[in-house]
């Protein structure tokens, strides 16, 4: 990895959080449900302690249902108040109003104490890039009121948004942290789409997740790259070897017959962000424990 890839404007949006922090009752962290943890800002963790958070795993339409169920029974006996959403579902946003609405409640109950009209909750949005902070903002405000594009770094100055409900949105811009965690955790994050692919090495994070497949989803993975289940389950072949053949049969080859790896790549991991090998989580309760 680029070591000065650390842009100066996300140090200048982490600062500006933790200004703005005084300004609301609460803040709603999203994470990426295919890799709840490892899409954990740890330099916002640290700011928003402080504040009671609402942790949000979102796009849990394309993680695995079941390890988005572990996660959050995890985060149950953790005591983290956590809770999935899916945007082109609309599902789990009545939930997340109610959340922001009962962490929001005391702020009301002392304005109506001192006989003051209660005033809108207000919550702060905040998390890594392409996490849907956008997204739910809008979907909460039911409006087309911030940008959204499936590419990080696309919000890039603090905006408060009005919603029906009674709540006020502030919408900030995706912050990262400049080591992302260990090597594990920077591949997955990169596979996601939360980091520019100009930043890391696309073969490596393509043939990386191509080996996460093969161990946890080999009837997905046999089945978007017309591979056998018995080729797949041959743990005497070379990974290498059999990510070759997937490009081969998903026509990625050069014109000499040759394999066109960075064509190959970009589409395993174009398929994979859209959801089209299937539903996968990158990462596992247990997967925590790993370096
Ligand atoms: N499948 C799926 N896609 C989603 C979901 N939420 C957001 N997206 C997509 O993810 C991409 C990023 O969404 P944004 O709302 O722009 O993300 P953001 O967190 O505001 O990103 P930055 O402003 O760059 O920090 C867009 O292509 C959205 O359509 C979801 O729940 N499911
Ligand atoms: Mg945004």
């Amino acid at each position: 990895m680029n070591i000065n890839w650390y842009p100066g404007h996300m140090a200048r949006s982490l600062r500006e959080l933790g200004e703005k922090l005084d300004q609301v009752d609460l803040v709603i962290e999203t994470c990426d449900a295919r890799l709840p943890e490892s899409s954990r800002n740890p330099e916002i963790r640290a700011l928003i302690e402080r504040k009671p958070v609402i942790l949000v795993l979102t796009k849990a339409d394309l993680a695995d249902p079941d390890c988005t169920a572990d996660w959050l029974a995890w985060y149950r006996e953790e005591n983290v108040t956590a809770l999935e959403v899916a945007i082109p579902e609309r599902s789990g946003l009545g939930r997340l109003v109610d959340a922001i609405q009962k962490s929001g409640e005391d702020v009301v109950a002392r304005a109506r104490s001192r006989g003051l009209q209660a005033r809108a909750i207000r919550a702060m949005v905040v998390g890594i890039p392409n996490t849907g902070k956008s997204s739910l903002i809008n979907q909460l405000a039911g409006r087309r009121v911030a940008r959204i594009e499936n590419r990080p770094g696309v919000t890039r100055a603090p905006a408060w948004v009005r919603t029906s409900s009674g709540i006020t949105l502030m919408d900030m811009p995706g912050i990262l942290w400049p080591n992302l965690g260990s090597e594990r955790q920077r591949l997955i994050l990169a596979a996601s789409g939360a980091i520019r692919d100009d930043i890391l090495n696309r073969e490596e994070i393509a043939f990386a997740t191509f080996c996460l497949l093969r161990e946890r989803y080999p009837a997905l993975l046999a089945e978007r790259f017309r591979l056998t289940a018995e080729a797949l389950a041959d743990n005497t072949e070379d990974p290498y070897v059999l990510y070759e053949k997937a490009a081969r049969r998903r026509g990625a080859v050069l014109s000499g017959g040759r394999i066109d790896t960075d064509r190959f790549a970009r589409l395993l991991i174009t398929e994979l962000r859209d959801g089209r090998i299937g539903r996968i989580s990158l990462e596992t309760v247990s997967d925590r424990a790993l370096p």
